[in-house]
């Protein structure tokens, strides 16, 4: 159990020595910026192709699962950066495929998708290879928020800050430093995902607040054909995160690409 590991590994090192632990850790890739140039490149939002086993609304997603195949696939299909599911509970993830991947001379930047409730555990996500983490709106408070954001410039995390409403929106908007948010379509009560919940939370002052302040927008979630591509891209995000679409069918990836 993860939280127990993460409990554990608190009781056990002081912020001291997770600190001394970082000085073995990877060197972190930047995650943003190479979101950025992919799409200064390509014209199109640069995908954060998703490595996901199962989901709690849909299963198990692929049997034959082998995290650092489906990642080197990903990679070579032209994704810019990866998501790790971490959670083991409800996603059957695994710090082991971080670090996994991380070691496996996979470049593409990763980010260690989990929820994140505890500084300690954006210090493990770093040790385990993560570039960038998950900080979900919806399970922090402001002060979390702030407080999380700058552990992470502190140990060369990125954060891509995960909204699913207006309100949770204009709270993360109210908020300085924050540089990547990520729009869930996913309704976390229901399950369902309806991807006009993008174009709805970039309108108006909201969108004009976002482009003043530089954010970077990712779409999360319910993301299957190019065409649902190109229609959160014209309502103004810059990158993608996909799992379900790429990680499903025989060949990976593809799919999603026109
Ligand atoms: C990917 P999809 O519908 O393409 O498989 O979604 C990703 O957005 C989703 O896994 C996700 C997620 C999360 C998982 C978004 N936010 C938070 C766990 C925790």
């Amino acid at each position: 159990n993860k939280y127990l590991e993460v409990t554990q590994m608190k009781e056990k090192n002081s912020l001291f020595s997770l600190n001394k632990a970082l000085d073995n850790a990877p060197p972190p890739r930047d995650f943003r910026g190479a979101l950025k140039i992919s799409y200064v490149r390509t014209g199109s939002p640069g995908l954060i192709a998703e490595v996901k086993k199962a989901s709690p609304s849909k299963g198990v997603l692929r049997e034959d699962f082998h995290p650092v195949e489906i990642a080197k696939a990903y990679e070579n299909g032209g994704a810019t950066c990866l998501s790790v599911l971490t959670d083991v509970e409800y996603f059957q993830g695994s710090f082991e495929y971080l670090e996994d991947i991380r070691n496996s001379g996979v470049k593409c930047p990763l980010l260690c998708k989990d929820f994140i409730v505890d500084v300690v555990q954006l210090y493990y996500a770093r040790i385990k290879g993560a570039d960038a983490v998950l900080l979900i709106a919806a399970v922090l408070s402001d002060i979390d928020i702030k407080y999380m954001l700058k552990i992470c410039k502190r140990i060369g995390l990125a954060a891509l800050v995960e909204v699913h409403d207006e309100n949770e929106m204009d709270r993360m908007l109210g908020i300085d430093g924050i540089e990547l948010i990520g729009i869930n379509n996913r309704n976390l009560e229901t399950f369902e995902v309806d991807i006009s919940s993008t174009k709805k939370l970039l309108e108006g002052e909201r969108g004009e607040k976002i482009r003043q302040k530089g954010i970077t927008v990712v779409g999360e979630s319910g993301l299957f054909t190019p065409a649902d591509v190109a229609y959160v891209q014209e309502a103004g995000v810059k990158a993608i995160l996909v799992g379900e679409a790429i990680v499903k069918p025989k060949d990976l990836i593809k799919g999603i690409r026109a």
